[in-house]
């Protein structure tokens, strides 16, 4: 997926004003046949080049993202990961994906805030500070090949890439930036989630409950390997979380206890959970007093074998189907180009393969103009535009 290569798509098309279309002489010689099949086949070439990713695989430096609820300490535990892979002497590199974090307790080599000014963005979008935050994100996302050509180029000097991403997680989670974000990453290093849980705001069985089908959510989401970490050790310890999650009965038991809450649908939802475990690893951390660093990157270190063993496979095929399903696209679409043509007998010929990109690129150039005065609604439909297309363009190794 190249996101620089789709806006210049779009470039160059809006600067085309429509009109894709080539005359055709009546006469239709063999010669001008001859030129006609060459120019078609430049065009199948051409098209064939800008749908490649253009960055090859690498396995190091291993991709670290860090997600969980608000507050669940990600910043914190990030500055914790910098301390430690500085005294041990393991070579880092650090990414802050927050646009509206004050201030930082760790130096980050790439920081989104040196890119996108919320606050501005907030004002002329006219948006709140979720909407202000999220689309800080979607216009970072659209350079984010940049960001990945950085790593690839220091990819030699790196052990690990620490990625924080935004204070609320759904913004991140449930955006199509953090989709590309994340898929940018996946297919170029080995990736792996790590999901914060605040440990003691967790104790109660349905707050543990909900907060476990959010990182199941995500694991299916992103299908990548995911990491567990319970923290705040400091103040909970996360041995109940363990047993809850080892042991089927010990959560029932738990749930019954609390009995504010407990139906066949929460037993239901833990049996799906039950199954979800088995796909993870968990391990205790203190971002504060520094616990459990170093099973953390074991942890780490085995969903990075987990990555190129199942995950990278799966990726490669994925990307093969999607390649052989532009290839067919594009026959399809040549062929009956020729028919047309053929039919024609000459008559003027419209040389557009992709009439459908062409559609949705002029209903972005209009709902363009409307999103500096509009609400946030308008841009949230603009999303849904670019949202499709990006289906269209990774569906088949999407989410
Ligand atoms: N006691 C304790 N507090 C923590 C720990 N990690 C983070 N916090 C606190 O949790 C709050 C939220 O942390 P922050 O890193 O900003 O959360 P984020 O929104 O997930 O980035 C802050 O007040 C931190 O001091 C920890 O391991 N132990
Ligand atoms: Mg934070």
């Amino acid at each position: 997926m190249d996101i620089d290569s789709k806006l210049d798509k779009f470039d160059v098309k809006s600067g085309d004003e429509g009109s894709s279309s080539m005359q055709v002489d009546s006469k239709g010689t063999a010669e001008e046949k001859d030129e006609l099949t060459d120019s078609m086949n430049k065009l199948n070439v051409e098209a064939s080049s800008s749908g490649q990713a253009g960055h090859s695989f690498r396995r190091k430096p291993v991709i670290i993202i860090v997600v969980g609820m608000a507050g669940s300490g990600k910043t914190t535990f990030l500055h914790r990961l910098v301390c430690h892979t500085q005294a041990s002497r393991i070579r880092g590199y650090v990414l802050n994906l927050d646009p509206a974090v004050m201030t930082l307790p760790y130096g980050a080599n790439i920081d989104i805030r040196d890119t996108v000014k919320y606050k501005e963005v907030m004002k002329q979008f006219n948006l709140g500070p979720n909407g202000g935050i999220l689309t800080s994100l979607n216009l970072f996302a659209t350079k984010f090949d940049e960001v990945i050509q950085v790593i690839e180029n220091r990819a030699d000097q790196l052990d690990y890439v620490l990625v924080d991403t935004p204070g609320q997680i759904e913004i991140f989670t449930w955006s199509a930036s953090g989709a590309i974000i994340t898929e940018a990453f996946a297919s170029t290093f080995p990736t792996v989630v790590a999901y914060v849980v605040d440990t003691p705001r967790s104790s109660s069985p349905v707050t543990f409950m909900s907060n476990m089908l959010y990182a199941c959510s995500i694991l299916y989401k992103t299908r990548l390997p995911l990491v567990l970490a319970f923290n705040k050790t400091d103040v909970a310890q996360h041995q109940f979380a363990l047993e809850w999650m080892e042991d089927f009965e010990a959560f029932q038991a738990a749930m019954r206890s609390d009995d504010s809450y407990m139906s066949t649908f929460s037993q239901s939802l833990s049996l799906v959970l039950d199954e979800f475990y088995k796909n993870l690893r968990s391990v205790g951390v203190s971002a504060v007093s520094g616990a459990g660093m170093d099973a953390f990157f074991k942890a780490i270190e085995a969903s990075a074998e987990e990555y190129m063993e199942t995950y990278k496979s799966d990726l490669d095929k994925r990307r093969a189907e999607k390649q052989q399903m532009e290839e067919e696209q594009r026959k399809h679409n040549m062929e009956k180009l020729r028919r047309d043509m053929e039919q024609s007998g000459g008559q003027s010929v419209v040389l557009s393969t992709d009439l459908k990109d062409k559609g949705q690129n002029d209903n972005m150039v209009e709902e363009d103009e409307d999103i500096e005065d509009d609400d946030f609604e308008t841009f949230t439909d603009k999303e849904d535009v670019i949202d499709e297309d990006e289906d269209e363009e990774v569906g088949s190794f999407s989410f």
